[in-house]
């Protein structure tokens, strides 16, 4: 099971263009760390990318909430992307049929599937919204990860629903690349078959802090020892816990993103050696 192996074992296995470079980069930068970039104004999103960037193995962005958005913020994004070498990850959450989706991904203002390595979505539609997504992200060499649970308080992303993911999952994995999720899935829903032959899942996990254990509105933090050595899970995303709430301090930023990887980092060598 892909919990006991390096990134890198897994990285010289994995098929997928995505799931491999983000693997590769782990493992060159010595970082499981993601960065959740959730600002609104675009020079402070490029600002907060550029201190954490060469701390991290993935930025997470949410393009929609930049209000002054415009597709040169994509190609400063993807100059970034090199400069530091780390993998996109935009977490628009898709949750239409096959045909919006599709077009969601490859067109609009944003257009998605031109520059983010990665996406993510519900399975609540069923299997034909990850077919609309990889009728576009396929030919890019793009992955997609399937939401099979939440951080949040009363998430209803649980049981038979969870199960039904990772069903979805194995039935398209050559494009989906794994789960947003709190532990790994390996066998989960699995009924009658092989666990040992379970294909190789990467787990993103938000909801990492180590201050705080939650906000005002339903979020819920555990640390990285938890989430990556406890619960197996392979990349740990931290939003405030890391740009907090002075945007202006970059060396705060870059100090914090530092301790954050080196915890996530210290989690998966005791994960690995255990
Ligand atoms: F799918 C999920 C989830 O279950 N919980 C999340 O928190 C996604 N997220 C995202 O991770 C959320 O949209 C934020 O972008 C980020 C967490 O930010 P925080 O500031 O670390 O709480």
């Amino acid at each position: 099971p892909a919990q006991t192996l390096t990134y890198s074992e897994r990285a010289a296995r994995h098929k997928n263009p995505a799931a491999k470079l983000l693997l590769e980069t782990i493992e060159r930068k010595n970082s499981n760390l993601a960065v959740s970039v959730d600002v609104t104004k675009r020079e402070d999103f490029l600002a907060v990318v550029d201190a954490v960037g060469p701390l991290v193995c993935l930025i997470k962005t949410h393009i929609d909430i930049i209000e002054d958005f415009d597709y040169g913020l994509i190609k400063r994004l993807e100059e970034l992307s090199k400069k530091h070498d780390f993998v996109i990850f935009e977490d628009r959450k898709f949750a239409d049929i096959g045909n919006t989706v599709a077009l969601q991904y490859s067109s609009g203002v944003h257009k998605i599937a031109s520059w983010s390595h990665i996406t993510n979505a519900h399975p609540v539609p069923g299997p034909s919204i990850v077919s609309g997504l990889a009728s576009v992200g396929v030919p890019l060499g793009r992955g997609l990860l399937l939401l099979a649970e939440m951080s949040t308080k009363g998430a209803l992303a649980t049981g038979s629903y969870t199960e039904e993911a990772v069903r979805m999952a194995r039935a398209n994995s050559q494009f989906v690349i794994g789960f947003i999720a709190q532990r790994r899935m390996d066998g989960v829903g699995l009924v009658g078959g092989d666990v040992e032959n379970e294909g190789d899942f990467l787990i993103l996990t938000p909801g990492v802090g180590l201050e705080v254990k939650g906000d005002a509105m339903g979020q819920q933090y555990r640390t990285p020892d938890e989430v990556v050595r406890e619960s197996g899970c392979d990349v740990i995303i931290v939003g405030r816990g890391i740009y907090g709430t002075d945007l202006k301090d970059v060396d705060a930023i870059r100090l914090r993103a530092e301790r954050y990887r080196k915890e996530g980092w210290d989690a998966y060598l005791k994960r690995i050696r255990s």
